[in-house]
């Protein structure tokens, strides 16, 4: 290689860095929906983790095949419907909020896209143990305890009727446990329960059904070992300054 090779290929590999880190700001900011105008379809976020990373509480066959299946086919079915809708020019949260006004596939398939993007981000492989600081002030305030907060929340899960999610919201300024049916969520103007999401479960059967076959229950249980309270924490923080981006 002579120097003239070698500087210009430096200078391509250079372009080539600041091309990649816009097109990476480019994605989370469609994410996040902070751009909205300039979003063209909507974009399956990164899993946080390695497909393996959550065990023993989920197992790598299932998180593989709730991630790439479940949640990309929820990802592509929501571009699909959502072309010629002007739906890509819309924050998520307004679309969201006006659910009432679209085509089923759209609260369906964009419930689901938008539900899954926050669940993976609830859990962590260095999960667990119980919120700090404000956040445990606002649980002990609104449920007496950590301990019953969760029994609230298990119970909710557990007798929810077939498919759905558990939610931890803010309602009104207080912290609520509400269940949605489907891939319905709290910021859907469709359902009873409306409020900013702090965290969620997914107790949908294709969630647990390899691991726990029917006892959900089991997966519940598992679940509190990776639950991200860093994350939630920063949730609850970024309602308080009113910065509500969602995923
Ligand atoms: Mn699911």
């Amino acid at each position: 290689m002579d120097k003239r090779t070698f500087i210009k290929s430096g200078l391509l590999g250079f372009a080539g860095i600041i091309a990649s880190s816009f097109t990476a700001r480019g994605m989370v900011s469609r994410i996040l929906g902070k751009n909205a105008k300039r979003r063209s379809e909507f974009i399956q976020p990164g899993l946080p983790y390695a497909f393996d990373a959550l065990e023993p509480y989920i197992d790598r066959e299932s998180m593989e095949l709730h991630y790439a299946k479940h949640h990309a086919t929820y990802t592509q079915k929501f571009n699909e419907a959502a072309k010629g809708t002007g739906i890509f020019e819309k924050s998520i949260r307004e679309i969201m909020g006006n659910i009432s006004n679209y085509p089923l596939a759209i609260r369906n398939n964009g419930g689901g896209y938008l539900n899954h993007s926050l669940f993976w981000n609830m859990m962590s492989p260095v999960g667990g143990g119980s919120p700090s600081g404000i956040l445990r002030d606002a649980i002990e305030r609104d449920f007496g305890s950590q301990e019953a907060f969760m029994n609230e929340f298990n119970t909710a899960a557990q007798n929810l009727f077939g498919s759905g999610w558990t939610w931890l919201i803010i309602k009104d300024n207080k912290l609520v446990v509400t269940t949605t049916q489907n891939q319905d969520n709290p910021l859907m103007d469709v359902v009873a329960d409306k409020g900013f999401p702090l965290l969620c479960l997914d107790v949908w059967e294709h969630a647990y059904y390899m691991k726990n076959q029917n006892r959900r229950k089991d997966y519940i249980s598992g679940f509190w070992n990776v639950v991200n309270w860093d994350y939630v924490s920063q949730r609850y923080t970024n309602w308080q300054k009113r910065n509500t981006g969602i995923a």
